[in-house]
C-alpha cells in the first residue's frame, strides 16, 4: 500500500520572480492574483492539490524585499512566518535575470531554515531562457546554497509544473487529508474579490501608484428582486489625492474598465451575475499608517 502523505510547501522569493503564476499553474485553477509589477502579493494565500495518494497545500507568500514602508515589512513578516512552518520550501529564481544580492540575501536565511526544513531551488520562466541559459541557472543557483533538489518550471508553457508538485510532495510527511475533496483555496470569498478587483487595477498604471492601491469589499448582498445577481460593494483605497484622478480616469472611464474587467472574473468565481458598486477612496499613506493598515486587513 503506498503511504498518504499531507502537509504544506511555500514559494519564497524576490517579487515578481513568478511564485504566485507557479503556484496557480499546480492548483489548475487562480487562487492567487499574478501581475508584471513587483509586490503583487500581499498575503499568504493557501492553493490546494488533491492527489490520489497525497494533498498539498502550496503557501504563495509576497516577495522578500528591502522594506520601505510599515506595509513592506509586515509582507516580509507574512514570508519568514510562513517558511517557519512549512514542510517544504521552494525558492523560486527566474530563468531569465542573473542571480544577484536580493537571492542571496533570501538563500542566505533560507540555509538556516535548510537544517530542518528541505529546501528546493526552482528556476522559473524557463520559456524566457535558452537550454544552455537554464543549465548555466541552475549551475549558478547550486553555487548560491544546498539544496534538498533543483528543477526547472515554466508556469506559462507549463513545463514540469507537475514535476514541481512531484519534488515538493516527496518531501511531505505521512498524513491525512487536511481539506475536503474539491477545496481549491481556504481564502474566505470577500477576499479572493477584492484580489480580483486590485489585479484589475494594476493592470496599466505605473510607478509607485501599484504600490498605494489597496481593495476592501464592505458587502456581498443577493438581490432581492432578482435571485441570479448579487451586490457586491467595494472601496479601492489610494494614498493621496493627486492619484484619485488616476485611477478614475477621464470622464471615469478608466475605473469603468477596471470595474467591468473585475466583474467578469468575480462572476466567473461565483458562477452567478454581479453588479459591482466600485468607489474610490483616500487613505491617506496607508502603507505607513498603523492604525490604516490593521483597517485594511494588515
Ligand atoms: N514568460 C513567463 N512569465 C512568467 C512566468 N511565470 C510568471 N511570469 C510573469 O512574471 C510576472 C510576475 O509573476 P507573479 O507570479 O505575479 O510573480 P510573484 O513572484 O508572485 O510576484 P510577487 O507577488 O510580487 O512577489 C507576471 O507578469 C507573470 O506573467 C513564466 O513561467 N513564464
Ligand atoms: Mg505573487
Amino acid at each position: 500500500m503506498t503511504t498518504y502523505r499531507s502537509g504544506f510547501a511555500c514559494f519564497v522569493g524576490r517579487p515578481n520572480t513568478g511564485k504566485s503564476t507557479l503556484t496557480n499553474a499546480i492548483v489548475g485553477s487562480k487562487v492567487a492574483i499574478t501581475s508584471s509589477k513587483p509586490q503583487t502579493t500581499r498575503h499568504a494565500i493557501r492553493g490546494i492539490v488533491q492527489r490520489p495518494d497525497s494533498q498539498l497545500i502550496i503557501v504563495d507568500t509576497p516577495g522578500l524585499h528591502r522594506p520601505r514602508t510599515l506595509l513592506g515589512q509586515r509582507l516580509n513578516d507574512v514570508v519568514r512566518a510562513t517558511w517557519s512552518e512549512v514542510d517544504v520550501i521552494g525558492f523560486c529564481v527566474p530563468a531569465n535575470e542573473k542571480i544577484g544580492p536580493g537571492d542571496k540575501f533570501i538563500a542566505a536565511e533560507l540555509v538556516k531554515l535548510s537544517r530542518h526544513t528541505p529546501v528546493v531551488g526552482v528556476v522559473t520562466k524557463t520559456d524566457t531562457a535558452s537550454k544552455n541559459q537554464i543549465a548555466d541557472q541552475l549551475m549558478a543557483l547550486q553555487g548560491v546554497m544546498e539544496f534538498a533538489d533543483l528543477i526547472p518550471v515554466s508556469a506559462v508553457d507549463g513545463f514540469q509544473v507537475d514535476a514541481v508538485a512531484d519534488v515538493l510532495v516527496s518531501r511531505l510527511p505521512e498524513g491525512p487529508q487536511l481539506y475536503p475533496d474539491g477545496e481549491l483555496t481556504d481564502e474566505p470569498e470577500a477576499t479572493l474579490i477584492a484580489e480580483l478587483i486590485r489585479e484589475a487595477a494594476l493592470e496599466g498604471v505605473r510607478d509607485e501608484l501599484p504600490h498605494s492601491i489597496a481593495v476592501t469589499v464592505e458587502e456581498i448582498l443577493d438581490r432581492e428582486e432578482r435571485e441570479d445577481m448579487l451586490d457586491v460593494y467595494a472601496n479601492l483605497f489610494v494614498e493621496r489625492d493627486s492619484q484619485k484622478g488616476i485611477v478614475l480616469g477621464h470622464k471615469g472611464e478608466r475605473l469603468r474598465e477596471v470595474g467591468a474587467s473585475a466583474r467578469r472574473q468575480i462572476e466567473a468565481l461565483l458562477g452567478s451575475k454581479v453588479y459591482l458598486h466600485l468607489h474610490v477612496k483616500v487613505a491617506k499613506d496607508w502603507q505607513r499608517d498603523p492604525k490604516q493598515l490593521r483597517r485594511l486587513g494588515f
